[in-house]
């Protein structure tokens, strides 16, 4: 069932129904294990839209249910990724010339600072946005300055009249979490210097349908952004995409550069990355049809392998309580029966229980003592950074199980 069309957010064409997951709890709604209220679901269902290609979610979750005073991620949980995030704003200090008297950053979603921090150290005037006190806390308190509130046209306005024009607004990992984004690309157009640019990093669509890493797809991600859909959503807002770049981070990503039409030289990669999407189907619904036959392949070998492990005797725990996992876990139905708990370093999640299906949340040390059979690996964007850190399970004879882009054991 895949249910009935709906209305573009972008330009309102129409938006044919694709991929349907079902009910699904907010995905980092995690919960006290005494709590009895009754838990909050809505339908994930993602469509394509025929006139502008964007990919997006048929219903909205109410932003504030998401990100809230004790929303729990953390960005600096990953080391990879703060390294990740040193290096992109080491490069936008030099591309931009961000040294010189008066530049400004402004950076929207900054969370606990991460990116931020880059900024600070080098002495370049920030500002970070973003409605999480608790995660904007860190940032606060390790020195930046940060607004917490919502990103919006309104908030743009107020911010160029106290700290004036943004020679580069920075985001990853929030833009695409946005429903009202032409609210968020006027207010980019409203506090851009003439010359300034949009920097945002995102989860591309091209990688998550070649490697069928469908977990992706969850409440916070209102939108899966592809080359052709942000250079027209640029361009329905008064912008211009002037850059594409593949980036590896977060299982595949694009880095866009948006700027005012005319101010610079569009690369020809963005020409090429539009190219290739329409190739390969990425904008034709029928051709999408293939995903979602791949994704029902995933679970149901997925839940046939931790079945079989369950009933050989073998101890299976989860690893990294992300916020994907709410949809391979409730789309799949894995439950005590099959994942005895998660593995996760944040302190925010430990002792609570995930959404949906209630699997307890632990810290690493419960990893350890003993170690168990089988580590499923929820958090299987940082492999490389996890599978170093855990050597030791290898070692002493734990596999490990990953799902994208199939099921298989290392
Ligand atoms: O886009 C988003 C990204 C940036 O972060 C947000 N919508 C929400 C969130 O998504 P996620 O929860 O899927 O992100 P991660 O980065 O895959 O989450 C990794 C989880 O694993 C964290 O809870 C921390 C944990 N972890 C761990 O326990 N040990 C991570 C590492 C690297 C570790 O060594
Ligand atoms: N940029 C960080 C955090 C990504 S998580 C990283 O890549 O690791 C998404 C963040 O976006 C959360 O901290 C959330 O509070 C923030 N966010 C969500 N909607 C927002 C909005 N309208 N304006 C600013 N930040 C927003
Ligand atoms: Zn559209």
């Amino acid at each position: 069932m895949r249910g009935d069309s709906a209305t573009c957010r972008i330009c309102a064409g129409r938006v044919d129904p694709w991929c349907d997951f079902g009910r699904q709890p907010v995905s980092q709604a995690f919960r006290s294990p005494g709590e009895t209220a009754d838990e909050y679901f809505y339908r994930l269902t993602i469509g394509v839209c025929a006139v502008c290609t964007m990919v997006q979610h048929v219903e909205r979750v109410p932003p504030a249910m998401m990100f809230h005073a004790d929303y729990p991620f953390r960005s600096g949980s990953s080391a990879a990724m703060a390294r990740h995030f040193e290096q992109t704003a080491e490069q936008l200090v030099a591309d931009e010339r961000l040294t010189r008297r008066d530049a400004l950053a402004v950076e929207i979603g900054c969370n606990d600072g991460t990116m931020l921090a880059a900024f600070r150290r080098a002495g370049v005037r920030h500002l970070g946005i973003d409605p999480s006190r608790a995660a904007a806390d860190i940032a606060r308190d390790a020195g930046s300055p940060v607004r917490v509130e919502f990103f919006s046209e309104a908030t743009a306005s107020a911010v160029r009249t106290t700290e004036g024009p943004a020679d580069v607004v920075f985001s990853a990992n929030t833009i695409s979490h946005i429903a009202d984004v032409c609210d968020v690309f006027r207010g980019v157009a409203t506090l851009l210097a003439p010359n300034g640019v949009f920097v945002f990093e995102d989860r591309y669509i091209g990688d998550i349908v070649r490697q069928t890493s469908f977990d992706q797809i969850y409440d916070e991600h209102c939108f899966l952004f592809g080359v052709r859909s942000v250079a027209e959503l640029a361009a329905r807002c008064g912008l211009e995409l002037v850059d594409a770049v593949p980036i590896p981070v977060h299982g595949g990503s694009i880095r866009y550069t948006v700027a005012r039409p005319g101010t610079r030289t569009a690369s020809p990669q963005v020409a090429r990355l539009a190219e290739d999407e329409r190739e390969q189907g990425l904008h034709d619904p029928e051709r999408l049809r293939a995903f979602e036959q791949r994704v029902t392949a995933t679970r149901d070998e997925l839940v046939g392998l931790l079945t079989k492990l369950r009933a050989q005797g073998a101890r299976v725990v989860g690893y990294g309580a992300t916020a994907k996992s709410a949809t391979v876990t409730n789309f799949c139905g894995i439950g005590t029966d099959l994942v005895e708990f998660v593995s996760d370093s944040t302190p925010e999640k430990q002792g609570l229980l995930t959404p949906g299906m209630h699997l307890p949340v632990r810290p690493p040390s419960a990893f350890c003592d003993p170690y168990p059979d089988y580590a499923l690996l929820f958090a299987w964007n940082h492999a490389e950074e996890i599978l170093a850190k855990e050597r030791a399970f290898s070692e002493q004879g734990g596999r490990w199980i990953l799902y994208v882009p199939k099921v298989h054991i290392v």
